[in-house]
């Protein structure tokens, strides 16, 4: 904690920990402003939503993607912006489709390219949605969700992780007219500031506690995308070894590598029953060390866990995804201080990749 505070891993750390006050102005900001009605009257009546990024914001894209579906019963996917530069018949395919393009930086050279080819070559008119103002991509697109308070200092992404996929949740309850999830997101916040300082001394312990040879991120449905990021963030902040499977996959090989040396992550939905939960039992058999990240377990999933953290929101499941993802953030910061890494500034890594010769 104290390292936290000044040192290495002190930007990612107060950003991980501002995660739910800047939800909730965001929420507000948007909704006083009009924002949604404001970005959403450019576009044209579409029969599928394609969401796009790079990097964390592909796996924004993911669970963004699944909460459209939940929330409007539109269709929609996800991809990442080099899918679609180059494969852009099979990603748009023959129906009309609404481009969702997720950039932090708003810079990134791919998504740019992707924002350009769309509007000029394909007369489609694309949503962007952004942490930076005045970028390119605010140009190229027809229309910008801008979430300035989400930015962050450090390279990695995490409060603008979960606040840009906060913001298109609530896209959806407003293009739907779904009060009823409105309201839920805006509760949302408060439990899960609650709920943050409840783990991040666990997180913290745990990771100074133990060390992985393999790093394993686990989900379904909604959650797949999460898994995804706290696989992401535990590469990116902390140099280890990190995969992501959605259960029940794991059983069918994966399974291989388990071994006391093996960190599993579960994010357990509720909505899936006992099928999830038996692959974590399963694997806790098997000799795999077992953290748990669900809303309330049962005793089963209490037994079978190492470590368990509950987050114990009163909203809907969709409408508690985004607060799922504070755990493995602070798990990568942790496990990243632990190995004598700069978490804010990850080996190798910038806050945007711009490819050379590439400019749109
Ligand atoms: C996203 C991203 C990050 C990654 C890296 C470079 O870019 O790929 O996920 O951590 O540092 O940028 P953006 O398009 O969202 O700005």
């Amino acid at each position: 904690m104290n390292e936290t505070t000044e040192g290495r891993g002190h930007l990612s750390f107060a950003e991980i920990m501002s995660e739910p006050s800047v939800w909730a102005s965001t929420l507000k900001d948007l909704e006083e402003h009009g924002r949604y009605a404001e970005v959403l009257r450019p576009l044209q009546p579409a029969d599928e939503w394609v969401f796009v990024g790079c990097g964390s914001s592909y796996y924004v894209a993911q669970a963004a993607a699944w909460s459209w579906t939940a929330v409007t019963g539109q269709r929609a996917k996800a991809v990442p912006a080099s899918e679609l530069l180059l494969y852009p018949d099979q990603v748009l395919g023959k129906t009309k489709c609404q481009p969702v393009l997720i950039s932090r930086s708003g810079h990134t050279t791919e998504m740019l390219m992707a924002a350009d080819y769309l509007e000029k070559e394909r007369n489609i008119r694309t949503l962007g949605i952004s942490c930076a103002t005045g970028k390119e991509l605010e140009k190229l697109a027809t229309a910008t969700l801008l979430l300035p308070a989400a930015d962050e200092r450090s390279t990695v992404m995490t409060r603008s992780f979960s606040t840009m996929l906060l913001s298109m949740q609530a896209l959806a309850g407003f293009a739907a007219g779904r009060n009823d999830f409105l309201q839920a997101l805006k509760q949302m916040p408060g439990q899960a500031q609650r709920a943050l300082e409840r783990l991040q001394p666990r997180i913290e312990k745990f990771a100074s506690a133990n060390e992985f040879a393999d790093y394993v991120f686990m989900g379904q449905g909604p959650f797949f995308g999460i898994a995804s990021e706290g696989q992401l963030k535990v590469a990116e902040m902390s140099c280890s070894y990190a995969q992501v499977f959605h259960t029940l996959e794991f059983r069918h090989g994966p399974k291989s590598i388990v071994s006391p040396k093996t960190l599993l992550t579960f994010f357990l939905a509720e909505s899936t029953g006992t099928s999830e939960q038996e692959v974590l039992e399963e694997m806790k058999e098997l000799g795999g060390v077992t953290l748990v990240i669900t809303n309330r377990a049962n005793d089963k999933v209490r037994q079978a866990a190492g470590l368990l953290i509950e987050l114990e929101l009163d909203v809907p499941e969709v409408a508690r995804l985004a607060p799922h993802v504070l755990a493995v953030q602070l798990l990568g910061l942790y496990l990243g201080l632990k190995r004598g890494f700069d978490p804010d500034q990850p080996r190798h890594l910038s806050r945007v990749v711009v490819l050379k010769g590439k400019a749109v």
